[in-house]
């Protein structure tokens, strides 16, 4: 595969075989591409370099704007910057796997391995033992899975990996169920939203209230190096977080918000925005942690409540009135409530630690304006 790009702002590629050249234009390659050749070479995305490597290359089969296809291309990406190509991929069973790697066919242009469903974590581990073993240290190992294959069955084969400092970054991408089958309930589902196994009938609508599975929180109960959450509405921030991973060795663990437009019935087009909603609601929390603490955190910058993110969603339909229901503004307070502690957990808001700093300045590589230390 060749790519070129040209002073009309349309980059060129040809595979081969190919009997002519299709013209892609520079949006299509990273959401953040033509803004990139505003800012400073440094500053610029992976994205915006036309030697990056395209670890997830185009004509798979994702549905239209899913989020998990963004994020992934942008953590692969940077990681393999951030280590001169020299990245191998574990990749559990899940969306991510089946939309690229429908047999004999592949759209990854890296060393790529599928495991179970639910053992990404211990089959990464041994392909970073064997390169150690074989005295390849250079080589690094990324392992990824949904949020089923993260928090539910994968979870005793990760917290092994996180116990034994395996080198190895495992990346979850939290679409909030199983969409892979279907669109069923994982412990990352939130309370209140439809799946195919929580449906909106009933006293309890939706998924039900729980103490829920906060992974973030339990791998830093682990105390290891390093762990993240990002979302696709901030991609500077999600590379940045990539690229702080691979410096270091040892478990680390991202975890990525990334809206389905199947599962959460939202509008293909939306999918950063819903994502930037999740943020500037409170109710996804974008930090970083350094051995169990927490370093950084993304101020919020335009609070919203969560309804106006709610309100995006077909699962959340049946929360709010309309000609045959009342809505369920109790379930909405509810959920509004764990926003708020959120906010105050991590301390979101601009001011939120007190000092009332709110100078906007942004701190190299953390891509967020307002945060407080790099990630
Ligand atoms: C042991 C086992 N049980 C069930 C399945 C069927 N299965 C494959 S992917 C999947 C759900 C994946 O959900 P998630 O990890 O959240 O990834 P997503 O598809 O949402 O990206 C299930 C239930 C399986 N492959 N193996
Ligand atoms: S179902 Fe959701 S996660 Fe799966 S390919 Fe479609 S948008 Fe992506
Ligand atoms: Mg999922």
């Amino acid at each position: 595969m060749d790519e070129h790009g040209d002073a009309a702002g349309t980059a060129v590629r040809t595979g081969p075989g190919d009997s002519g050249r299709t013209p892609v234009k520079y949006y299509q390659v990273g959401s953040f591409a033509v803004g990139n050749r505003l800012v400073a070479l440094e500053q610029r995305t992976v994205q915006a370099d036309p030697e990056r490597s395209n670890a997830l290359t185009s004509g798979h089969r994702a549905c239209q704007g899913c989020g998990e296809a963004l994020g992934a291309r942008y953590v692969l990406d940077a990681a393999m910057r951030a280590t001169g190509g020299k990245v191998v991929a574990v990749n559990a069973t899940g969306c991510l796997e089946v939309f690229t790697t429908p047999y004999p066919e592949t759209s990854w242009q890296l060393p790529w391995l599928h495991s179970l469903f639910g053992n990404a974590a211990a089959v990464a581990t041994g392909v970073a033992a064997a390169l150690a073993a074989t005295g390849r240290d250079d080589v690094r190992v990324v392992a990824q899975a949904g949020d089923g294959g993260t928090v539910d069955i994968g979870l005793a084969c990760l917290s092994g990996m996180f116990e034994r400092d395996d080198d190895v970054l495992f990346v979850c991408y939290d679409n909030q169920a199983y969409m892979n089958t279907g669109v069923q309930r994982s412990a990352a589902t939130p309370p209140g939203a439809r799946t195919a196994t929580t449906e909106a009938v009933g006293p309890d609508p939706g998924a039900p209230f729980g103490q829920g599975k906060d992974l973030p929180r339990v791998a830093m109960a682990h105390d290891i190096p390093y762990v993240a959450t990002a979302t696709v509405a901030d991609l500077f921030d999600l590379e940045a977080k990539v690229e702080t991973a691979m410096a270091v060795h040892g478990a680390r663990y991202l975890h990525v918000l990334v809206p389905c437009p199947l599962g959460w019935q939202t509008a293909s087009a939306d999918t950063v925005r819903v994502a930037r909603l999740a943020t500037e609601s409170g109710l996804f929390p974008v930090f970083a942690a350094v051995d169990g603490q927490v370093t950084s955190a993304s101020r919020i910058r335009h609070r919203v409540p969560v309804e106006a993110y709610l309100r995006q969603q077909g699962r959340y339909r049946h929360l709010f009135p309309s000609e045959d229901r009342p809505g369920r503004p109790d379930v909405v307070a509810r959920i509004q409530a764990q926003a708020d502690a959120n906010i105050a957990r991590y301390g979101l808001l601009a001011d939120g630690d007190g000092d009332g700093d709110e100078d906007g300045t942004r701190p190299p590589g953390s891509g967020v304006a307002g945060s407080g230390v790099a990630p």
